[in-house]
């Protein structure tokens, strides 16, 4: 297949190409050689839950060996990626809640609480007193409530009164407002063992519940606490794709998702002794770059440069110009390991529950979090003599990123009256149609980024304001379309308006995977501003993720679907088509019972229709497509005018 086939990306053709002449294998190549892959795996109706199977249901056999219908096995493998996506989110939330904690009581030395005010608000919602406290003590009690929602043993998430009343009360009604997340996770897998829950409707049902844990929970802490500890993002200025790597300086990059390495990583590679050092082995600097959803954290906090999303980490390394790539948890490929091999670059990973065999391990200690980023640094430094040939593709483009829900408030309203109020009013006046979250991976069963920016198109073209988060937003901004100024010229007429009054791009990035809470937080807020209906499945609003690769991805689709949204996954993403009466569940039965739904629509183009036809219709439903009055003034109205 050509590298144009494989990516959209030219920096990323450049390197397919110059890796398949090498002889070097990348994950093109391996879904190649995976090639047919299992027709009962993409239908979701293969078990190997018990030691009877493993079964798979077909013509001649409808029932596992326990006699399980095809239902029940789709249903359980559906809970199961869902719930697995949550305990990644989840455990990836209660890392930051831990380290969060230590750094409250002074146990982590090396972070500190960055933003007050945030910290003060979230205190406020959980009923922490604030008056006459030190920040830290109002952070040891914020943060041991936090770290609590994950495993306690009573009562509901706290974050899930965010949502607007009537959601809460219909959650509560239908039985599935999270309890704790990891009691949700649990009993996840309880009921989708050998033998358990038999009834698809109910599977599907829990899937709900345990994903809110993960939306309305697990994630949304971990967005809450890291702003707080590592700062809220505000718009700045960044620079994404492969030509950010420098052919003159030490090249790290950090992949993976949490920043509590990588933040402590980037305040090093500034550090004055590092750099001494590095000039030391000639090199002019120290140039750190993110992959995956730590680059986003790292851009969108101190703009920090990108050099790739979930396809690229491969890439990166075959230009043969980086030192070392530091790695954490989540979307970290094991192929790295061969690639790497291949390269001077010391692949190393930090965290102690996710190894590579072969690799070397520095565990990320974050009661010495600066000390421990330092030797990775010098590690670096200290491998620079050892590149080899050097081939950095020369393309990148200008990025805007940081749009947390704080900083758009911000932005519409002015410090003294942020306010959502603007967002709300330009939705009602049809200025903006509807917006829309455009999120996930990047999948080589499709050419890379090609789904996520010809939907992103098409949406602004029609006047959709468009929040990106994840793999996404680094496909968007790879073709310059989070970049106000390119971005706004494929931008309708009243919705370029709107951005130009602002001065936004049309295309918000959001952050990382953990980050498409802050959607769930702002489309709440649209809700409480009023005007736009009572509860979230009354709005303009849907979900996109047509190049989905990890189970998190189908757990942040089921949150955003339990919450009342319409969910567009790409149809080969979804293992679900084995069995009727799931499919037809969760697309239709579900929307009677929680107002939103899912949807499949492979071609990009089909997508955008079929998202304005929902937005058009939310907005029809609203009353608020209803051409406006021609009003006529009469004597007394001009009279009234001439008062004013
Ligand atoms: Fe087969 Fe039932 Fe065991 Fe699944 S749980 S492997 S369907 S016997
Ligand atoms: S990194 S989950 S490939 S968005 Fe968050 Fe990207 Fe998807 Fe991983």
């Amino acid at each position: 297949m050509e590298a144009k086939e494989r990516s959209s990306d030219i920096a990323a053709q450049e390197m397919i190409t110059r890796m398949a002449e090498a002889g070097q294998q990348n994950a093109w190549d391996r879904l190649e050689l995976q090639m047919p892959q299992c027709g009962f795996g993409k239908q979701g109706v293969c078990c190997r839950i018990c030691a009877m199977g493993p079964c798979r249901i077909t013509k001649k056999a409808k029932l596992g060996v326990c006699g399980a219908d095809v239902d029940t096995i789709v249903a359980r493998n559906f809970l199961r990626a869902v719930a697995a996506g949550v305990a990644a989110h989840s455990d990836h939330g209660r890392t930051v809640a831990e380290v969060f904690l230590a750094a409250a009581k002074g146990e982590a030395p090396d972070y500190q609480i960055k933003d007050t005010t945030k910290l003060f608000a979230l205190a406020e919602e959980l009923g922490v007193k604030t008056k006459d406290r030190a920040v830290n003590e109002i952070a040891v009690d914020v943060g041991k409530i936090a770290l609590a929602e994950f495993g306690k043993p009573e009562g509901t998430q706290f974050m899930a009164k965010r949502a607007p009343a009537p959601r809460q009360e219909l959650w509560d009604k239908f039985g599935i407002t999270p309890r704790a997340v990891d009691r949700e996770v649990t009993e996840s897998l309880h009921r989708s063992t050998m033998g358990v829950d038999q009834d698809y409707k109910n599977i599907l049902k829990h899937a709900c519940r345990v994903a809110l844990a993960d939306g309305w929970g697990g994630a949304m802490l971990a967005t809450e606490l890291q702003d707080i500890l590592f700062g809220t993002p505000y718009p700045g200025r960044g620079e994404v794709n492969m030509g950010v790597l420098k052919d003159d300086e030490v090249n790290i990059i950090v992949h993976g998702h949490e920043p509590i390495l990588s933040e402590m990583i980037a305040a090093a590679s500034a550090d004055d002794e590092m750099l001494a050092e590095a000039k030391k082995v000639g090199a002019k600097g120290i140039n750190v770059a993110g992959t995956c959803c730590t680059a986003n954290e790292l851009l969108m906090r101190h703009g920090i440069p990108i050099a790739g999303n979930f396809l690229n980490q491969e890439l990166v390394i075959a230009t043969g110009a980086i030192e070392l790539m530091a790695v954490d948890v989540q979307c970290v490929m094991q192929g790295l390991t061969s690639v790497a091999s291949c390269y001077h670059t010391r692949l190393v990973t930090t965290a102690d529950k996710a190894k590579m065999p072969g690799i070397e391990h520095v565990s990320m200690d974050e009661t010495n979090a600066y000390k421990t980023a330092k030797e990775l640094v010098m590690m670096a430094v200290g491998n620079y003599k050892n590149r080899g040939d050097v081939y950095i593709p020369k393309h990148k483009k200008s990025a805007v990123g940081g749009f947390s829900f704080e900083s758009i408030n911000y932005m519409l309203g002015g410090r003294f009256r942020a306010s959502f109020r603007p967002l709300n009013d330009n939705i009602i006046n049809g200025k903006i149609r509807g917006i829309v979250g455009v999120v996930g991976c990047t999948n080589p069963k499709v050419p890379q980024d090609l789904t996520h920016t010809t939907l992103t198109r098409e949406l602004i073209k029609n006047n959709i304001l468009v929040l990106t988060t994840g793999c996404a937003t680094i496909a968007c901004a790879k073709q310059g379309l989070t970049n106000p100024k390119e971005a706004l010229e494929l931008t309708g007429p009243s919705l370029r308006e709107v951005c130009e009054t602002v001065g936004i791009p049309p295309v918000l990035a959001c952050g990382s995977c953990v980050d498409n809470t802050r959607l769930l937080v702002s489309c709440s807020e649209l809700v409480r501003e009023g005007g736009l209906g009572d509860d979230l499945s009354d709005l303009p609003v849907a979900g996109a993720c047509l190049e989905s690769v990890s189970e998190k991805a189908m757990a942040i689709g089921q949150y955003f679907v339990a919450s009342g949204a319409l969910v567009v996954f790409a149809k080969e993403v979804m293992p679900i088509f084995g069995s009727e009466n799931v499919t037809d569940y969760l697309f239709n039965g579900i929307e009677k019972d929680l107002g939103g739904r899912w949807a499949v629509e492979s071609d990009p183009v089909k997508a955008a229709e079929m998202i304005i036809e929902h937005i058009e219709a939310k907005r029809d439903a609203l009353g608020i497509n209803k051409k406006a009055e021609r009003k006529l003034y009469d004597m007394d109205d001009r009279r009234a005018l001439a008062i004013e």
